[in-house]
């Protein structure tokens, strides 16, 4: 149990996390089929629950049948449970912004990640500050919270603005004083010993996690994550949540609370979000343009991989701009992209969940520290 003081709106209570059950394919994968004949069948079809090794980024190609639906693709591995959590959802019945909000629920409550949720990395003055956003296809929906404090679930702060508001976007002290207003969950702002103790712990723990998958992997080593949802219908949702930039000025708002920039989804053509450096992307709406170049015909791969070369053309940085999006489209086509090699992003549908690598415009690699950290 997560040793932290959960406080609703009618006092503190206890916080039960989430228990997260193993996921189960509705489908179990044929175990024994070949990535080549996968591919060739336009699916991905990887033992899901399983420890997967990561494979090289989908062919262009890379779709999932109508009848492979939902189909939810996620940034970095730690998306992929989410992903997991999300089709659960769906096949439970929920709505796709359930699938979204149940998915990106586990990353937020993940004591071993180290840049989204509350377990984030602190800003310059010691504070998690957090960034979350959802948008819903059909009505062309968007909610979103910025800079929000003690928020234990920043998504659904975000999907509360959507829905029980005629805004789009809140942030700061007026985002916390509305998302306990609506019940959520959080933690107080104060540093009583409780919540002091639980913030070493989560700290500790995080390191201890990095250190064990890699010794030279510092514990900021995990970004943002933002999860695109295709619904067996074709309607199309999102949602990315982070704690942004670690050592932030306080109020820095990144990219990911920013339509068209950490996400956007347009249901007559598909969803890109992205994980990076947020100034790099929110200068050129980086999602926006994912989903543009989209509408003119790439595929999702080759439409993330083009934003990633507009943008590194006009950046004086040139490509070392720290920039990875994934993006899918109506027709279940679904693909990556980085600035640097080495991006990992989450592709499940029924019946299949595995961690695939995209491609980079490089030459750089993501290091051992991930991706988007190497500028801090
Ligand atoms: C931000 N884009 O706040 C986020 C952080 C991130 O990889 O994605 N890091 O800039």
């Amino acid at each position: 149990m997560m040793p932290f003081i959960a406080h609703r709106q009618s006092g503190f209570i206890p916080h039960r996390p989430t228990v997260h059950q193993p996921h189960r394919s509705p489908n179990p994968p044929a175990m024994n089929l070949t990535r080549r004949s996968l591919l060739h069948r336009g699916t991905l079809a990887l033992a899901a629950g399983s420890s997967l090794p990561a494979v090289r980024a989908a062919e262009p190609a890379a779709a999932v049948a109508a009848g492979d639906l939902p189909l939810i693709v996620s940034t970095w591995p730690f998306g992929k449970p989410a992903n997991e959590a999300a089709l659960k959802s769906l096949l439970g019945g929920g709505s796709l912004l359930d699938a979204v909000e149940q998915g990106i629920h586990v990353t937020e409550s993940d004591p071993k990640n180290a840049s989204v949720g509350l377990g984030g990395i602190p800003n310059a003055a010691g504070v998690v500050q957090l960034d979350a956003c959802i948008m819903h296809g059909p009505g062309h929906q968007a909610g979103s919270v910025a800079a929000i404090e003690g928020i234990v679930h920043p998504i659904s702060a975000a999907r509360r603005v959507m829905e029980k508001t005629p805004h789009v976007m809140l942030v700061g002290e007026g985002a916390r004083l509305f998302a306990l207003e609506q019940g959520l969950a959080s933690v107080p702002l104060d540093t009583t010993a409780a919540y002091a103790a639980w913030r070493k712990k989560r700290a500790a723990e995080a390191e201890a996690a990095a250190r064990e998958a890699d010794p030279e992997k510092k514990k900021e080593n995990h970004d943002t994550i933002a999860l695109l949802v295709l619904g067996t219908n074709g309607d199309i949702a999102g949602g990315c949540s982070t704690s942004g930039w670690g050592g932030k000025l306080p109020g820095r708002v990144g990219d990911s609370p920013i339509i068209g920039g950490g996400l956007y989804v347009d249901n007559e053509v598909g969803a890109a979000g992205a994980t990076g450096l947020g100034e790099n992307v929110m200068r050129y709406c980086g999602s926006f343009l994912v989903v543009e170049l989209m509408r003119q015909g790439l595929h999702p791969e080759e439409a993330c991989l083009e934003a990633i070369r507009r943008i590194a053309k006009k950046d004086p940085k040139g490509i070392d701009i720290s920039v990875s999006f994934v993006a899918l489209d109506k027709k279940g086509r679904f693909g990556a992209a980085g600035s640097a090699n080495g991006f990992q992003y989450s592709v499940t549908h029924r019946g299949s969940s595995a961690v695939l690598t995209a491609p980079g415009v490089g030459p750089l690699d993501i290091g051992p520290v991930g991706g988007n950290r190497k500028d801090q």
